[in-house]
């Protein structure tokens, strides 16, 4: 068991006090606006817009006077409007596809690809990885920040990386196998698909396998997500979260206590708004998530709204960081779903899927309007298992599933139980929703 000392890895930062962290911020900040007004003029016009000059910025405190980024600022800019570097200075380019048109891409400078792979560093470490250990990467390596990210990372510590990439699941466990991988990093729903392949192929993980932790994030998972992933894999499922405009993965990461993840803050600085009014929100209330870079210099990000609904707390943590923790994302914004009239987030159902004896964490979401009327089918896998089981039987468990969902989210659905593996399998982020009212 390392000690705790082997699980922070840059303790002058993780656990410098509050007052030391707001001081450096607030410097860092002052530096980044000046340098986001003076080379890039979309933010200089938004500035001047408000009335604000970079000399009015100098602490944590002015930062509310600072107008808003917002993906749309990157398509808009698309690709290289937003540079506060010279174009010259840019050493890697990554990007995101979105669900429209074209990519969105942030640039890189040597300094930005750094403090990312310090941020990654820190997450492996906090998840119990050392020089020892060999890590297994399956988020894609490409323009996609997830497995550029954990490779940088585990380069940083001096770890073997193992750099899959995503595809060719039996072929991944057959690697995992004879390398003895220790540490896994993918997306939830890929290691869930793992864990469940692992076992088809008659390996059981602690005796064939050597995994002990994963870093798991890029898409909303829950707590009964990560105590199956814990199970089927044997491992410790840490969260972790990121994003391509304000680094990649590894802006946030749980340590072992798994009471939510530390925002590496001496680079951004969170904050939580309302999403209607744009208001600032005190920690504890949930609202959207708004990151400004503070240590970036490629394509700094001012007060990017997420659009990610979660928490923000400033208590300390057992693990001895003083670093602020973000709670699970429990939806976006932008996907919660208006199901006659009702506020529903995909998280939710999750909840009560993954509680429930009998199917499978293999889901899909159908949202149609049928006669001027909204309607949200909920298609779920049963396991093998219950798929042998008598109708009166499966019968009892689509019934439990339809009252749960409507006590929790209060709406009437209509559940359908599928067979084992009809749900197709993602390997990176899955996609769950399909809305029928929008194509
Ligand atoms: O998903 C970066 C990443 C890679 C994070 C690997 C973690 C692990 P994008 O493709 O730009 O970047 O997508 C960012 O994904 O705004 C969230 O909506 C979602 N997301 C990322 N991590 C989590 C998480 C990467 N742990 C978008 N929980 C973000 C919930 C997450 N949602």
């Amino acid at each position: 068991m390392p000690t705790r000392e082997h699980l922070i890895y840059n303790p002058a930062r993780e656990c410098m006090s509050r007052d030391e962290l707001r001081a450096w911020q607030g410097a860092r900040l002052a530096e980044t606006v000046k340098r986001e007004y003076e080379n890039v003029p979309m933010y200089r016009a938004r500035m001047d817009d408000k009335g604000v000059k970079p000399e009015d910025i100098r602490s944590v405190e002015d930062l509310k006077y600072l107008p808003f980024m917002e993906k749309t600022d990157l398509r808009d800019y698309y690709p290289f409007d937003l540079l506060a570097s010279p174009r010259s200075e840019i050493v890697r380019i990554h990007g995101s596809s979105g669900t429209t048109g074209k990519p969105i891409v942030s640039g890189y400078t040597a300094n930005d690809v750094e403090v990312w792979s310090e941020m990654m560093a820190r997450t492996l470490t906090a998840a119990g990885c050392t020089k020892e250990d060999i890590v297994h990467v399956s988020y894609g390596l490409g323009l996609f920040t997830g497995g550029f990210g954990a490779y940088q990372g585990a380069n940083r510590i001096g770890a073997m990386v193992v750099p899959m990439s995503s595809g060719n699941t039996q072929r991944q466990i057959m690697m995992m196998k004879d390398l003895g991988s220790t540490i896994l990093c993918c997306t939830p729903s890929y290691a869930t698909y793992l864990g469940e392949t692992i076992r088809e192929m008659g390996l059981v993980p602690g005796r064939d396998l050597k995994l002990k932790a994963g870093c798991f994030g890029a898409e909303p998972w829950t707590e009964e997500m990560r105590l199956r992933i814990e199970e089927l894999l044997g491992v410790d499922a840490c969260d972790i979260y990121g994003l391509t405009e304000i680094a990649g993965p590894g802006v946030a990461f749980e340590c072992l206590e798994k009471h939510g993840m530390h925002i590496n803050e001496d680079h951004v600085i969170a904050e939580i708004i309302n999403p209607a009014t744009g208001e600032q929100l005190p920690y504890g209330e949930s609202g959207e998530l708004v990151f400004t870079t503070i240590t970036k210099t490629g394509m700094p990000m001012m007060r990017y709204r997420t659009h990610d609904i979660c928490t923000l707390t400033d208590e300390q943590c057992a693990c001895g960081r003083t670093l602020a923790r973000m709670g699970r994302i429990t939806g976006r914004t932008d996907d919660m779903l208006v199901i006659r009239g009702v506020n529903v987030f995909p998280s939710q159902i999750e909840t009560v899927l993954v509680s429930t004896h009998g199917v499978a964490p293999h889901y899909m979401l159908i949202v149609d309007r049928v006669n001027s009327s909204d309607t949200l089918e909920v298609q779920v896998e049963l396991t093998e298992d219950m798929f042998g089981d008598t109708i009166g039987h499966m019968e009892a468990v689509r019934k439990h599933i339809t009252n749960q969902i409507k006590s929790v989210v209060g709406i009437a659905t209509k559940v359908s139980l599928v067979p084992p593996k009809s749900i197709p399998r993602s390997e990176g982020k899955a996609k769950r929703v399909i809305d029928k009212r929008k194509l």
